[in-house]
């Protein structure tokens, strides 16, 4: 596999790397924790490691170094296509340089090699209560089949530890390869009473499942293949990535640990924001019939404030700036349905909501986060069953947290054990400071 070769063409490079640095300069300090910070859930505490990607508080997202319009840019795209394909996306998060056409297209073919999804899965998800949470849903789906796992079989054969994360590569690309399907499969069944559309192998990853959710719009697949793109990775704090990293570092493998993502996800502060950005939305757009003046919006995001709710969609605990994970979807709007009147709707909060929560004075950053905006494109393709959305944060979430857990693995991250206090002990460290 092309993937395999290029990570362990690296490794002993990497592995050096670390080495030395750990060796040499292991006792330099590269931060403090105050009260505030233990109390205040690790905000700016540097405890972990990647390369993969990072978040800069005013620029935003660089994924291998790269800025997402440098990556529309770069990355290999289906001909004719402004987004790029997703299996390149992960060439990049996985071996760190912008692949060629040829190997974005290496990997596309591995997946498509194992894309076809057990039946049992399928099974157990019809298995489930009907009003369960789409998420729920995916997340079981990726549970049970954990008893693939290649990586879970061998380790009790007794592998050896430099070699953990190359079945951690195989279990993240079947993984991966299937998730489309499942995706659709779970809206299909919950929203479109069953109906299935079969995968077109012809077609790319991201492609496919947009061919699988049923939209007939073909621009649907470019917006589909940026969504994955733009929520893949978000460096390692976040609640989906440092879940799955923390259960990964117990061994447990991928199944396991993404699962556990995925259920993270879930939370309303985190992937779950996104569905309940599009309900705000439709809220105000309820309310006043249309979409509002700017006046009326403003005492609509007032409202909410004062029922002592959050704006979904505005804030962030790192970025300081309009997310530019935010404006790369407001873009794709803007070229593509400016019209359209959720769409309008979500530029005119873009204007509005920043000013609000300024006057508020309470959230540290008032701009507009990844969740903004990415409702209001899936509405307008007529996606509008939105507690579908995390789930699809979810499927690109995967491919993020997946690339961590396997240099996790490469590089000997050792099981995750933190350090607590108890109150008594810390509030005897501030008496004698
Ligand atoms: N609307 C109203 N109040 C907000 C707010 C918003 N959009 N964003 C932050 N605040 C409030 C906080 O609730 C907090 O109030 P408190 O002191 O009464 O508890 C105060 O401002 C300070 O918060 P902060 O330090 O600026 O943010 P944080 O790091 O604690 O939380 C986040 C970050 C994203 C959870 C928060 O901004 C929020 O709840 N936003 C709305 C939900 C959302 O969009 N989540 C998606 C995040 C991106 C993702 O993971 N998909």
């Amino acid at each position: 596999m092309l993937l395999k070769e290029k990570i362990q063409a690296q490794l002993p490079e990497w592995r050096e790397r670390v080495r030395k640095l750990v060796k040499e300069h292991g006792d330099i300090k590269v931060g403090e924790v105050n009260i505030s910070q233990i109390y205040g859930g690790m905000r700016d505490v540097r405890g972990l490691v990647t390369d993969i990607s990072y978040v800069d508080p005013n620029e935003g997202i660089r994924f291998r170094g790269y800025t997402i319009p440098e990556l529309l840019e770069k990355l290999p795209k289906p001909e004719g296509s402004e987004s790029p394909y997703v299996g390149g996306l992960y060439y990049l998060l996985l071996v760190g340089s912008i692949p060629t056409l040829e190997e974005a297209l290496a990997v596309e073919e591995e997946w498509k090699a194992r894309s076809e999804v057990p039946q049992y899965v399928f099974d157990v998800i019809r298995a489930l209560p009907e009003d369960v949470h789409p998420v729920t849903m995916f997340s079981t789906a990726v549970l049970v089949m954990q008893r693939e796992s290649v990586f879970a079989s061998r380790y009790h054969e007794g592998m050896k530890k430099d070699e953990y994360w190359d079945p951690m590569l195989e279990d993240s690309m079947t993984l991966i390869a299937r998730l489309p399907e499942i995706a659709a499969f779970i809206y299909r069944l919950k929203y479109k009473g069953g109906e299935l559309i079969p995968s077109n192998p012809e077609l790319d990853w991201g492609s496919n499942f947009a061919h699988m959710m049923g939209v007939p719009d073909l621009m649907y697949r470019d917006l589909s293949r940026l969504y994955f793109l733009l929520h893949s990775d978000h460096e390692s704090g976040n609640v989906s990535a440092h879940a799955t990293h923390l259960v990964a570092s117990s061994l447990s493998d991928i199944y396991y640990s993404a699962s556990a993502g995925m259920n993270g996800l879930a939370g309303p502060l985190h992937g779950l924001a996104n569905q309940e950005c599009l309900g705000w939305l439709l809220g105000v757009y309820d309310q006043y019939h249309g979409v509002p003046s700017k006046d009326e919006l403003k005492s609509y995001a007032w409202d909410t404030l004062k029922s002592g709710q959050v704006i979904p969609g505005y804030g962030h605990a790192v970025l300081r700036k309009t997310d530019p994970r935010f404006t790369a979807q407001y873009e794709f709007g803007l070229k593509h349905f400016p019209e359209d009147d959720i769409f309008k709707l979500a530029t005119m909060v873009y204007d509005v909501v920043p000013g609000v929560l300024t006057e508020q004075g309470k959230a540290k950053s008032p701009w507009p986060n990844v969740d903004a905006i990415s409702g209001a494109l899936q509405y307008h393709y007529g996606v509008t069953e939105f507690d579908f959305y995390t789930v699809m944060f979810g499927v690109s979430r995967i491919l993020g947290v997946s690339a961590n857990v396997i240099w996790d693995r490469a590089l000997g991250q050792p099981i995750e054990r933190a350090k607590s206090l108890t109150t008594a002990m810390l509030e005897e460290i501030a008496a004698k400071a």
